[in-house]
């Protein structure tokens, strides 16, 4: 039994991670999280009271941080600005909470001598064509498209440091596009359920032929609980489960989920310097720890995550109008 800081454990995979550890292992949480616009504590609704503990707090302010960090055998890295859209439109929090954050978290587990495991993205390897056999490994180049993608890479870079340089026992994974609940209406998949479900058609930037790589945002978190347990320290691993689909197909697969026909949708203005095509082989991962995904049946997978933005509205429905606002402004 260990004592896990969960940062950014209100937000959508963090959320995710701690209902998985409260149900997979008997570890205590904290969970340490801002609740920027991004996050919401209903996410962490059911906890039991006496393994779980919500700490509202900056990761960028080393006091809370340090007084946290003295008290847990290790911390989990998830908080950060997430969004591409918004990191185009104001880049400036993703430097404060992406490289100043992890800095500052860093500083705390170098003092302290805790484990650390930082949640990082695919995206930090540029993208790739779409007739590329090429995945992304381990040794992929760095090559960040976006302000968003630029900070978790250079987030990454310091973790690399601070290992080498001052012994910090750390590890890092870099996942695919997750899905499943309580992700925030922003993105992709729960923007267009929430819409249809709204009745407004959805959204598809450009032709739509970018394709992502999608995992369960649960078999992410049996991933990381994996590399907690038997990672080596000072190592990166890629986190994926061969789910390469193209936005358009998943747009068409959500309406035909939902009973619409599967062209009711509408072409919006693209994303600038829109990455084409992510993909991960996760083969370390797998040879080296042994961990498998559970969810393979995409479909499967979306149908269940379409069932519960259906059943959880009051969830969702006060930050819908927001956002389809900030799009509109933008021709999205
Ligand atoms: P999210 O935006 O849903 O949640 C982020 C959480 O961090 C929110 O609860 C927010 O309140 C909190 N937060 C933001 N700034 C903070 C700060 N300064 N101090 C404390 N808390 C703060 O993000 P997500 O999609 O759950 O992503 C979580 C992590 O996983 C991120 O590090 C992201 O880069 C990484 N990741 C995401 C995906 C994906 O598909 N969403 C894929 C790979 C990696
Ligand atoms: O309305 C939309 N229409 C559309 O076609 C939105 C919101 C997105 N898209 C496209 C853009 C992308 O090609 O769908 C794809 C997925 O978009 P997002 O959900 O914004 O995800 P992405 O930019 O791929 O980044 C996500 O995966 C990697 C997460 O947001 C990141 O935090 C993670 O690092």
């Amino acid at each position: 039994m260990a004592t896990l800081l969960v940062t950014g454990g209100a937000g959508f995979i963090g959320s995710n991670f701690v209902h998985h550890v409260i149900d997979h292992t008997d570890h205590q949480v904290v969970v340490l999280d801002k609740l920027t616009y991004a996050g919401n504590l209903a996410s962490l609704d059911g906890l039991p009271a006496d393994r779980f503990r919500f700490v509202q707090g900056d990761i960028a302010d080393a006091g809370v941080v340090d007084e946290l960090v003295g008290g847990v055998d290790a911390v989990v890295h998830y908080a950060a600005e997430s969004h591409n859209d918004n990191s185009l439109h104001d880049p400036r929090p993703f430097l404060d909470t992406n490289i100043i954050g992890t800095y500052t978290l860093l500083e705390a587990v170098r003092r302290h001598e805790k484990r650390f495991h930082h949640i990082s993205t695919d995206e930090v390897y540029g993208d790739l064509e779409l007739d590329d056999p090429a995945r992304f490994t381990e040794h992929t180049p760095y090559n960040p498209s976006s302000p968003y993608s630029s900070t978790k890479a250079g987030s990454d870079l310091l973790v690399r440091a601070w290992v080498r340089s001052f012994g910090v026992q750390a590890t890092i994974s870099n996942c695919s596009n997750n899905y499943g609940p309580y992700q925030h209406v922003e993105k992709f998949i729960p923007r267009q359920i929430t819409n249809v479900i709204r009745g407004i058609r959805p959204k598809l930037y450009g032709a739509g032929e970018n394709v992502r790589d999608w995992i369960h945002a649960d078999d992410h978190s049996s991933a990381v609980l994996t590399i907690l347990d038997r990672g080596v320290i000072g190592e990166t691993y890629l986190i994926g489960a061969d789910g390469e689909k193209n936005n358009k197909d998943v747009v068409e697969l959500i309406l035909s989920l939902m009973g619409q026909p599967a062209d009711a949708y509408d072409h919006v203005t693209d994303r600038a310097g829109h990455d084409l095509r992510y993909a991960i082989d996760s083969t370390k991962l797998r040879t080296d720890l042994g961990w498998a995904p559970q969810y393979s049946d995409f479909e499967a997978g979306l149908a269940a995550t379409i069932d519960w933005y259906r059943a959880n509205e009051a969830w969702w429905a006060p930050t819908k109008d927001g956002v389809e606002a900030f799009y509109a402004s933008k021709g999205q």
